[in-house]
């Protein structure tokens, strides 16, 4: 009983976020290294802003990050200790293609990703990769205007024939775009949007998640094709919605904001636009620029399992119901649950949740699930030694293990695996701050840049081995 043998866990991160480097060996732009921390970031991120160079009054967080670029070895060996099974990382399309049109790729980019491959393999670590992780590169948003331009399809299909040529037996396990529903809430970081004023936002959002979900069914195509031993997943921000309360309209509300998220997954899973999802396009009159072929292409090609990451619910309220509290959540905000605890970011905490999560998954697309981000962003302080002791952090993931253990064991959810988020100490996508940290690493560095750099393990470190060594009993 408990979590099947070879279940894969490990840990998680996204190259804008821990590698830095961002102008080493041939790399190009890309997006994330243009957004900077501060009260400027949200406008960027959400597309309301044009901000597509650096500046000398702001700091530019991911330009350097935690440098894992030259500490890459250190780093998989570390995690190797910890007894890892595999280990998500996201390839920066920049190092590939800098500019993204290119016919050539960069070969020193290719063997940056070529080394680390090697080096998670001598640990015994099998490496997850994210196509792309709110990544895309400057050169494809200036030129071409990001996703919402159908040539990009075209480029990606590039990248990952090179991708799966090169790493032929090196990389198994892919998935095409991380959180492919932040497109709705992130248009800047999932698909390079900015917006013309008076430019039609949903028709912009949606047009570039069809060809991100076009793009998605080539990568699984084309994968299989070059190795029968890929498997390909989708990726998305998930969350159970829970109705405010058992008022007819917070129900109604709850279910159709969870539509919102699965509409893509509905599409990459299951192969098919969902009617419900037609029928809001058709009430807002917006016309998809679906080509002829599209459809039939999108059928044939779906995933070979569903990935997602968790760290809250959401609640949703009618319209018949107003005065409630919000709180901060993954990039957009949520009306507060009374029931629950939240972290130091106010993300609310619900293991049982997590348990929902996986069920809702499982029962509405019945492929098997691998859980690739989860965590607690909390600020760490380390003692004189520079140990942590996150037991917080322990309780947290001890509680949320626990939920997936049952949701495996008592409901039969079909797992692959479980990566936790930010296995060593990296930049926040969200806030783009050092000081909210998920790591069972920490990293010497601060928000302005400062710090040495030096790896030290932490409480959690050893509370995770034992967890993996365990395969999930000891929590
Ligand atoms: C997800 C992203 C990650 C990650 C995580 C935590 O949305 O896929 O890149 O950062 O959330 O969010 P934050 O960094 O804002 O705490």
């Amino acid at each position: 009983m408990g979590f099947p043998k070879g279940f894969l866990w490990g840990g998680a991160t996204a190259a804008n976020q821990c590698e830095g480097g961002y102008d080493v060996d041939g790399r190009g732009l890309a997006n994330v290294d243009v957004v900077p921390l501060g009260k400027d970031r949200f406008p960027i991120i959400t597309g309301e802003m044009k901000h597509l160079s650096f500046d000398d009054d702001h700091f530019y967080p991911a330009k350097e990050a935690i440098d894992m670029y030259h500490h890459f070895k250190e780093d998989i060996k570390l995690f190797g200790e910890m007894g890892f099974k595999t280990y998500r990382l996201s390839i920066a399309w920049s190092r590939i293609f800098p500019k993204g049109d290119e016919k050539e790729p960069n070969e020193a980019g290719l063997k940056f990703y070529e080394e680390l491959f090697k080096a998670c393999h001598k640990y015994g670590i099998e490496p997850l990769v994210t196509i792309t992780h709110f990544d895309c590169p400057i050169h494809l948003i200036t030129e071409y205007g990001g996703w919402k331009n159908r040539k990009l399809v075209d480029f990606y299909e590039n990248l990952v024939r090179v991708l799966f040529t090169r790493y032929k037996g090196l990389v198994k396990y892919w998935l095409t775009f991380n959180e492919i529903n932040m497109i709705l809430h992130a248009p800047f970081m999932g698909a390079g949007l900015t917006f013309e004023d008076g430019e039609d936002k949903d028709l912009a959002k949606y047009t570039a998640a069809h060809h991100e979900l076009l793009a998605s069914a080539k990568a699984t195509k084309i994968a299989h094709e070059i190795d029968p031993e890929n498997q390909v997943g989708c990726m998305m921000a998930g969350a159970v919605y829970y109705p405010y309360s058992c008022r007819p309209g917070d129900v109604w509300a709850a279910y159709e904001d969870a539509r919102d998220e699965y509409y893509l997954i509905d599409v990459q899973a299951r192969g098919e636009y969902p009617n419900y999802f037609l029928k809001r396009l058709e009430r807002k009159g917006i016309q998809l620029p679906i080509e002829d072929g599209d459809l039939d292409f999108l059928k044939a090609n779906t995933v070979d399992f569903v990935s997602f990451s968790y760290y809250a619910t959401r609640v949703s309220i009618g319209a018949d119901n107003d005065e409630v509290e919000f709180t901060p959540s993954n990039i957009f905000d949520s009306v507060k649950n009374p029931y629950l605890a939240s972290s130091e970011w106010g993300w609310q905490i619900d293991p049982l949740g997590f348990r929902t999560t996986l069920n809702s998954l499982y029962d509405r697309y019945q492929k098997p699930l691998f859980v690739v981000e989860n965590g607690l962003g909390a600020v760490d302080t380390p003692d004189e030694n520079g140990y942590v002791a996150d037991d917080y952090r322990i309780d947290y993931m001890a509680q949320h293990v626990d939920a997936m253990r049952d949701a495996v064991e008592l409901d039969g959810v079909e797992m692959l695996g479980y990566t936790s988020w930010g296995c060593i100490d990296l930049v926040s996508a969200g806030t783009g701050e050092m000081k909210k940290r998920y790591g069972f690493i920490y990293v010497d560095r601060d928000n302005d840049g400062n710090g040495t750099l030096k790896r030290t393990p932490k409480k959690s470190f050893n509370w995770y081995k034992q967890v993996i060594a365990s395969n999930g009993a000891d929590t």
